[in-house]
C-alpha cells in the first residue's frame, strides 16, 4: 500500500522539480549502476526511459516509443530522465491525470499503479513529447538480465543500469543481487556516508 501511495505521487514530485528549472534523473532503489548512464542520454530529447520487455531486441533497435499490436506498451517507470522542457512537463501532467482518472488499473492489487498510467500518458502525448527509448543492451529489465545468461554473455560490457525486477520481496532481491555479484554496497561501505547497510 505504501508503495502504491508513494508511486502515485511520483509524477507530481518530478513535475515539481522540473518547475524549479532542473532536469531530473529518477530511478528505483532496486537498480544497480555499472557504468555512467549520463553519456547515454544523447540528443536533446524531452524524456529518456527503458523498456520492461523481456524479449531480446536487435542491438540497433529503434529509440522511438515502442509499438505493440494491442496498443499496450511496457515502458518502465523505474528509470526516467526528464529535461526541464514543456514536453516533459506535459507528459508528467498527463501522467498525474491518468492516475487520477483510472487509479485502479492494477485490478489484481486494487491499488493505483503508476506504470500503466505512464504508458497511457506516453501514448496520449505522442506527437507533443520527444521521447527516447534507451538501448536494451545497456538498460535491460530484470526479466531479461537475470534469466538469460547467454544474452548477458553476448552483451558483456554493455550493461549500464540493471533493474532487479521480475522478482518480489526485499530479501529475494538482495539475494539475487548477491548471487549475481551485483551487491556492491558492502565492498564500498567505507566510502559511503551511510556506512554498511544492514
Ligand atoms: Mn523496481
Amino acid at each position: 500500500m505504501g508503495f502504491y501511495n508513494l508511486t502515485s505521487r511520483r509524477p507530481q514530485h518530478l513535475l515539481d522539480i522540473l518547475e524549479l528549472g532542473y532536469n531530473v534523473m529518477y530511478n528505483d532503489v532496486d537498480m544497480v549502476w555499472l557504468q555512467d548512464p549520463f553519456k547515454y542520454l544523447q540528443g536533446g530529447h524531452d524524456v529518456y526511459f527503458m523498456d520492461d520487455m523481456t524479449a531480446i531486441k536487435p542491438l540497433n533497435h529503434s529509440h522511438g516509443l515502442p509499438t505493440s499490436r494491442n496498443g499496450v506498451t511496457y515502458v518502465c517507470s523505474c528509470m526516467i530522465f526528464l529535461r526541464c522542457t514543456s514536453g516533459a512537463k506535459l507528459l508528467l501532467k498527463k501522467w498525474v491525470e491518468e492516475i487520477r482518472t483510472q487509479p485502479w488499473s492494477n485490478t489484481e492489487a486494487k491499488k493505483p499503479h503508476d506504470q500503466p498510467a505512464f504508458n497511457r500518458a506516453l501514448h496520449k502525448t505522442t506527437h507533443q513529447v520527444d521521447v527516447y527509448l534507451l538501448p536494451q543492451s545497456a538498460f535491460p529489465s530484470g526479466g531479461l538480465y537475470f534469466k538469460n545468461k547467454k544474452w548477458v554473455n553476448e552483451t558483456n560490457g554493455k550493461h549500464v543500469i540493471v533493474h532487479n525486477n521480475y522478482i518480489v520481496g526485499y530479501n529475494q532481491k538482495l539475494k539475487r543481487f548477491q548471487d549475481f555479484g551485483l551487491w556492491l554496497v558492502d565492498d564500498f561501505s567505507h566510502e559511503s556516508p551511510l556506512g554498511k547497510l544492514e
